[in-house]
């Protein structure tokens, strides 16, 4: 084992839509948390590993950090604050063209109270976004508000910044031996990032307040002698009204969710993938506790 080798993990966190989602994926190079348009789209810490030179960087990403209104709300802002307080480095992402929201002066309130002695990096991301004078102010502003181990302009989109991001973080770990095979770029179970991309494809065509009553569970997974793999999925939602619109006229939008799904889990994998998806009606399921343990979120978060 070398000596001098580094690792840890640093928590991304941030308002919802920040980009949190999208920066891990960038850092990882490869897509292991789901990303929309749409707020509140990760409900629980999902690890992503990116290597640098004899670094490890165990990279966190959590919900996003908005005033909770449900039980599901409530577990997921702290599941956020817990990703944060397990962390070596904490990076905060703030929109650059949103700039200094309430939401982002609450989350610094927090920080001031429980960072402690965790660095706190900032990433002012979307900078693609705006114009470069505009970037100067707010991290002056933001500078003045919180007192940031670094400051970086990023686009996790499109790459930019994210090389210097990657570098200082590296450099910032504790000295320690690897925390994770070399290869591995994601310590989530199959079958949940399986659940995860069909809940993507969902999000992406339902609309107004369907994509936060439903939730999607892996119940299946079989390996086939031809090296394909047959997955059984259900999409529990909340409302009778909601199962025809998931499934759709003549079922045509489950169907398009199940194509896409297939399509982009087989990219995953490597191999052939046979997603058979069953919509179901389930209303209390925003208050079982097992609901909540398959998405990886502690129930007792949301009293
Ligand atoms: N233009 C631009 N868009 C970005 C950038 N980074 C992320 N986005 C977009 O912002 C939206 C939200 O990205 P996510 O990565 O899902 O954001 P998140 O912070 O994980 O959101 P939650 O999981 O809801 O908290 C998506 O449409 C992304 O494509 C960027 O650098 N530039
Ligand atoms: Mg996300």
């Amino acid at each position: 084992m070398a000596e001098d080798t580094r690792a840890g993990f640093v928590a991304l966190i941030g308002e919802p839509n920040a980009g949190k989602s999208t920066l891990l994926n960038q850092m990882v190079g490869a897509k292991v948390s789901i990303v929309t348009h749409k707020v509140q789209t990760t409900r629980a810490r999902i690890r992503g590993i990116a290597m640098r030179g004899d670094a490890q960087v165990v990279f966190v990403d959590t919900p996003g950090i908005f005033r909770p209104r449900r039980r599901l709300d409530r577990s997921m802002v702290k599941a956020a604050w817990g990703g944060a307080q397990d962390a070596d480095i904490i990076v905060l992402l703030v929109e650059a063209q949103r700039g200094l929201t309430e939401g982002v002066e609450a989350i610094l309130d927090t920080l001031k109270e429980q960072a402690g002695k965790t660095p706190v990096a900032l990433a002012i991301n979307k900078i693609d976004r705006v114009k470069a004078e505009v970037l100067l102010g707010l991290s002056e502003k933001l500078n003045a508000a919180y007192p940031f181990a670094a400051t970086f302009m990023i686009s996790a989109e499109r790459g930019y910044g994210c090389d210097d991001l990657l570098d200082w973080l590296a450099a910032h770990l504790p000295e320690g031996p690897w925390l994770y095979p070399e290869d591995q770029i994601a310590d989530l179970p199959m079958r949940m990032i399986a659940a995860e991309i069909t809940r993507e494809k969902l999000t992406l065509r339902l609309h107004e307040e369907i994509p936060y009553q439903l939730t999607v569970e892996t119940e299946r997974w079989e390996e086939k002698p031809d090296g394909s793999a047959r997955v059984d999925q259900v999409v529990y939602v909340s409302r009778p009204g909601h199962k025809g619109i998931v499934l759709g006229k003549g079922g045509e939008t489950i169907k398009a969710v199940g194509q896409a799904a297939r399509a982009e889990l087989s990219e995953f994998m490597g191999r052939p993938v046979h997603l058979f998806i069953q919509v179901k009606l389930r209303e209390n399921w925003l208050d079982e506790r097992e609901r909540f343990t398959e998405m990886g979120l502690d129930y007792k978060d949301g009293d």
